[in-house]
């Protein structure tokens, strides 16, 4: 409810209240159909915004991805939890959960993220659903994933090894195994063999007896029992919550600078985080989408190899690192750290078209006395290229040319209005805004749900 809907005059509304109004009015005038995205190499903080929009909204899904992602959260009590497959929108128990047929799913660690959740009070009974079309990751897929990255050797990709490009591989190939097929537990079999196979003729090393495949099969019949309540038509799902006015919320894995088109490939993943995605992996048409918000850190990271332009070496690195707790989610990684990057960024924007930015972790900032923003490149004879480029070659060959700004060395994370930042750190936001166009409408300070400042 706005401030106006609730009658209350600017003057007599209180400081906190003022807050909270303007908080609540930025959350709730989202669209019907919204998404969170990452805008660079992942692990923006895509989890935090999803769980503090989950409030508003009926439904979550994820639409690309696998347990590769890793989504930290934290509830009001401080408890932190890390999601890998199920949506962030879990700990609002009024939101109903989806996991798309965009999906690749591991269902051990589903039942695992599903055991851990319970545990600690977070019933998904009846508010968890996947899809029928969502493609089945199994153990021999992570195999695959680590015997492909040690053929590659020094040009590993530094995969999650989660086995998230050998089971897309499998969807493209089709010869892949989708959630409804536990439904048939006898062709099941028939094809889960197929796919042993076809491992074992691509890798020497890949070796396994009959009794192997028999043990996965009925590991799966037990899997199909316990999966059998959240197994859904999905596509059906979302369009009928959509037609009777439900709010959808979408939440991106990874991010646009690791789509398998867009990213930095081969350094990429094997999915679109970026914008298509949420159509291909959900069954949504376009139209349907409303804004579509992308999450930026206020530097950058990367986990795992390829070209990373603004990537800092030494000192300044491991500050960032250590203020900013950068460390891969899933993997535990230590992640590669970086200065802002406004080509990469502009180029993102380009291809999402955010309706708006958050950008988190401005706190982290405060460790540094200097930050410098990435403006442009400049090619091996020094031309300003137009575009992020889209051969690796060139783009590893790139000279980052570097605005530098002065830092504000204070701590910002008790700062929840966008007027008390230092002046620094409001001239840090105002030039990244003027650079990308697009209004940074969510500023995060801390990992909490609270520490996220609204800019009017
Ligand atoms: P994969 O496993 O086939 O998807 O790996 C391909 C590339 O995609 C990167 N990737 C990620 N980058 C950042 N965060 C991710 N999730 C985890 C996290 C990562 C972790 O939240 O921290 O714990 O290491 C993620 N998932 C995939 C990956 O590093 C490869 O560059
Ligand atoms: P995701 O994959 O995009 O959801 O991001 P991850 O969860 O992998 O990594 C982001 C990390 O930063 C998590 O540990 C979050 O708790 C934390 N985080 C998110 N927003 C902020 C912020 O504004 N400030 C700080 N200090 N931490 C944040
Ligand atoms: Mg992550």
């Amino acid at each position: 409810l706005s401030r106006q809907q609730f009658g209350i005059r600017a003057s007599v509304v209180s400081e906190v209240e003022e807050k909270k109004y303007a908080s609540e009015d930025a959350y709730s005038s989202l669209s019907q159909v919204c998404a969170v995205l990452g805008t660079q190499w992942g692990d923006e903080g895509k989890g935090k915004l999803v769980d503090i929009l989950a409030e508003r909204y009926d439904v979550v899904a994820r639409c690309q991805g696998g347990s590769n992602a890793g989504h930290t959260i934290y509830n009001n009590e401080g408890k932190k939890f890390a999601l890998h497959l199920i949506p962030s929108g879990i700990l609002n128990e009024n939101a109903i959960c989806i996991i798309g047929n965009g999906v690749v799913v591991h269902l051990p660690t589903f039942f695992e993220e599903v055991n851990r959740l319970e545990t600690s009070g977070v019933d998904c009974r009846g508010r968890l659903f996947v899809s029928d079309r969502a493609h089945l990751l199994f153990d021999l897929h992570q195999t695959v994933d680590g015997l492909r990255e040690a053929e590659l050797k020094g040009s590993m990709i530094g995969t999650t090894k989660r086995g998230i490009g050998p089971c897309y591989a499998s969807k493209a190939i089709r010869n892949g195994l989708r959630v409804g097929d536990l439904r048939h537990m006898d062709a099941f079999r028939e094809k889960l063999v197929n796919l042993f196979r076809d491992a074992a003729s691509r890798f020497k090393s890949f070796q396994y007896e009959e009794k192997q495949v028999e043990a996965e099969v009925e590991r799966y019949r037990v899997f199909a029992n316990r999966l059998g309540p959240y197994i859904t038509d999905t596509v059906q799902y979302v369009n009928e919550a959509y037609r009777q006015k439900k709010k959808l919320l979408v939440e991106g894995g990874q991010a646009t600078m690791l789509d398998m088109d867009f990213g930095t490939y081969p350094f990429v993943t094997s999915s679109n985080p970026s914008a298509g995605g949420i159509c291909t992996g959900l069954g949504i048409a376009p139209r349907h989408i409303g804004d579509i918000i992308g999450v930026v850190k206020a530097y950058s990271t990367r986990v795992g190899a390829g070209p990373y332009p603004t990537e800092i070496h030494g000192d300044i690195a491991d500050r960032i690192r250590d203020a900013g707790y950068e460390y891969g989610t899933t993997t535990g990684r230590p992640r590669r750290c970086g200065w802002l990057d406004m080509v990469a960024l502009n180029y993102s924007c380009q291809i999402n078209g955010f309706s708006y930015l958050n950008m988190t972790k401005l706190d982290v900032l405060s460790c540094l006395p200097n930050i410098r923003i990435g403006v442009s490149y400049k090619s091996k004879n020094g031309k300003t290229l137009s575009s992020f480029p889209a051969d690796l070659q060139t783009l590893e060959e790139v000279q980052v040319e570097y605005e530098d700004l002065p830092g504000w060395e204070v701590d910002i994370s008790k700062i929840r209005r966008y007027r008390d930042l230092p002046s620094a750190a409001k001239n840090y936001i105002d030039r990244v805004e003027s650079l990308v166009g697009i209004p940074i409408r969510f500023i995060g300070v801390g990992p909490g749900r609270d520490a996220m400042i609204v800019k009017d």
